[in-house]
């Protein structure tokens, strides 16, 4: 399986919880290495900016809300299959649908209120990165 590279979120809920540091150890637990990091305070146009793909979708103004309700944790993953690993760390983006052990069954409140984001494609994950990170703050191994 190829190295990849995805973007991480650990939203306002998550953050607020304190369970960045758990939610990191998962990732690290399952061979998957933070090269880049950084907390950030997003504005709604920074977080409209970001789902800017969800722009026609009705839950979109909710969910710019909530992403610029507090600071999030924004971080670059590395590892074999990447993407999908997280994705399946993550769990159902309705925590009601998370199999249990997953990073949303164990910390998400509602779907809007669900812990984390994962990219969902290599090409999502190459954009999602490059919205949050220059070069010279990722350190790949
Ligand atoms: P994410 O992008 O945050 O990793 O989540 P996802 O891929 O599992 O879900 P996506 O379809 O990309 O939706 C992005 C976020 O929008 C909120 N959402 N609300 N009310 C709704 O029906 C609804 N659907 C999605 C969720 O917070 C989701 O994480
Ligand atoms: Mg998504």
């Amino acid at each position: 399986m190829a190295v990849e590279r995805t973007l991480s979120i650990i939203k306002p809920d998550a953050v607020q919880k304190n369970a960045i540091g758990a939610i990191l150890g998962r990732f690290e637990a399952a061979g998957l290495r933070v090269i880049a990091t950084k907390m950030l305070y997003l504005s709604q146009e920074d977080a409209g900016g970001f789902y800017a793909v969800h722009k026609a979708r009705p839950f979109y103004g909710e969910l710019c809300a909530f992403m610029s309700s507090g600071p999030v944790l924004v971080s670059v993953l590395e590892g074999e299959g990447a993407i999908l690993k997280n994705r399946d760390l993550m769990g159902a983006t309705n925590p009601k649908d998370a199999a249990p052990g997953t990073i949303r069954a164990d910390f998400a409140d509602s779907i809007d209120a669900n812990a984390v984001h994962g990219s969902d494609s290599a090409e999502t994950a190459a954009w999602e990165i490059s919205y949050f990170f220059s070069q010279r703050e990722i350190f790949s191994r």
